[in-house]
């Protein structure tokens, strides 16, 4: 295996090759953004990088840009000591949140993740609704998710069961482990679910110990093997950035800020997915145009008067849903329709003042 194929450049990518700029360039993985300069990696040292003044300034979108996780084509200077990248790979998979504000606008979050660790403490973060839009989120790429409930040693077994029953009752595909930093509880669980040549992410609430438990798991790998990568000796993970972190037994995680609150996202199909059940029953509402809100034979909320689906829950997905479908429209979409809103709103003023 090449040390590329080692970080994760697999068929997919290769097949995805732009012929005339590898032709000229090598390959590279993205490790770390910074303001205005990046860190990529061959599979060995990180290596300080810099874009293209094609690719600054002739990007139209920031979210055409490079990401942590992303694979780029890039020249390499002085023995690898810097390198410049000239373009990027199409994106196998894209965590991403809208930004604060009107403009339809993405943070992106990392590229080409295989799985995200979805990570809330027990005890004062806990959030249902939350950790379903955590889901959409991950869901909509297509990225397989694993829950992580953190800081297990602050609360009751009896209490925990509780808790993993809610989750797995919103969640019943994902695997669910609580953990403990302190306690190193379940922290060799979590280490065997991280497979070589894999990516990994992990995304939470700021404090729910994101960072500690990535330092448990190099620790840990560190004891078992007994052996120092370089990447890891630095054990600097300032979670201001997002940092790719290539562990010991060839997976990758990339830690992540974070988030203070998700954003509405552009989601449809990771809504569809994580309410699932919603999507079936109104499959057998007795109308076909059925508004879920007042109908007689309306399969949905037959099943919340049951105490089979939460109103909560639904209500969620309400809320989810009118939110994606305004992120879905495109920016001039947006905009006509806030002319033809102000529009409106001065007839009506005119017909006021008559
Ligand atoms: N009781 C308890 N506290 C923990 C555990 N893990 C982490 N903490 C504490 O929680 C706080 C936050 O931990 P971090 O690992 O920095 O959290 P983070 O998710 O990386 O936070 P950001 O980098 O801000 O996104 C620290 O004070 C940790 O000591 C745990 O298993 N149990
Ligand atoms: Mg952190
Ligand atoms: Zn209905």
């Amino acid at each position: 295996m090449s040390e590329l194929e080692s970080i994760g450049y697999s068929n997919w990518f290769k097949c995805q090759v732009d012929e005339k700029k590898i032709a000229i360039h090598g390959v590279a993985r993205v490790a770390s953004v910074h303001k205005n300069s990046y860190t990529v990696t061959k599979g060995g040292e990180e290596i300080f990088a810099e874009l293209s003044g094609n690719l600054l300034y002739g990007t139209e979108s920031s979210s055409d840009l490079p990401t942590t996780g992303d694979w780029v084509y890039a020249d390499f200077y002085d023995d690898d000591s810097h390198a410049i990248i000239y373009g990027v790979f199409p994106r196998r998979t894209l965590l991403r949140r809208k930004t604060a504000g009107k403009q339809v606008d993405f943070q992106l979050i990392a590229a080409n993740i295989d799985v995200a660790y979805i990570i809330q403490s027990l005890n004062e973060n806990f959030n249902l609704r939350r950790l379903e839009r955590y889901l959409v989120m991950v869901n909509e790429s297509e990225i397989e998710s694993l829950i992580l409930l953190s800081k297990c040693d602050l609360m009751p077994n009896e209490e925990i069961n509780e808790i993993k029953k809610k989750v797995q009752n919103i969640a019943p595909q994902s695997t669910v482990i609580e953990f403990s930093n302190f306690k190193l509880e379940n922290i060799d669980s979590i280490i065997g679910t991280l497979k070589h040549g894999y990516t990994y992410c992990l995304l939470g609430s700021s404090g729910v110990g994101k960072t500690t438990l990535l330092n448990n798991i190099i620790g840990k790998e560190k004891f078992e093997t007994k052996a120092v990568s370089k990447i890891q000796s630095k054990g600097r993970h300032t979670t201001t950035s997002r940092q790719l972190v290539r562990l010991e037994n060839g997976a990758m995680i990339i830690d992540t800020p974070g988030m203070r609150e998700l954003g509405s996202m552009s989601v449809d199909d990771g809504l569809e997915e994580t309410f699932s059940e919603i999507l079936k029953l109104s499959q057998s509402c007795k109308f076909n145009d059925c508004s879920h809100t007042n109908e007689k034979g309306c399969a949905i909320l037959a099943t919340i008067a049951d105490g089979d689906l939460s109103e909560q829950r639904y209500q969620n997905y309400l809320k989810m849903k009118k939110e994606s479908e305004y992120n879905q429209m495109s920016y001039l979409e947006k905009r006509s329709k806030d002319k033809s809103f102000g529009k409106m709103v001065k007839s009506v003023m005119k017909d006021k003042q008559r």
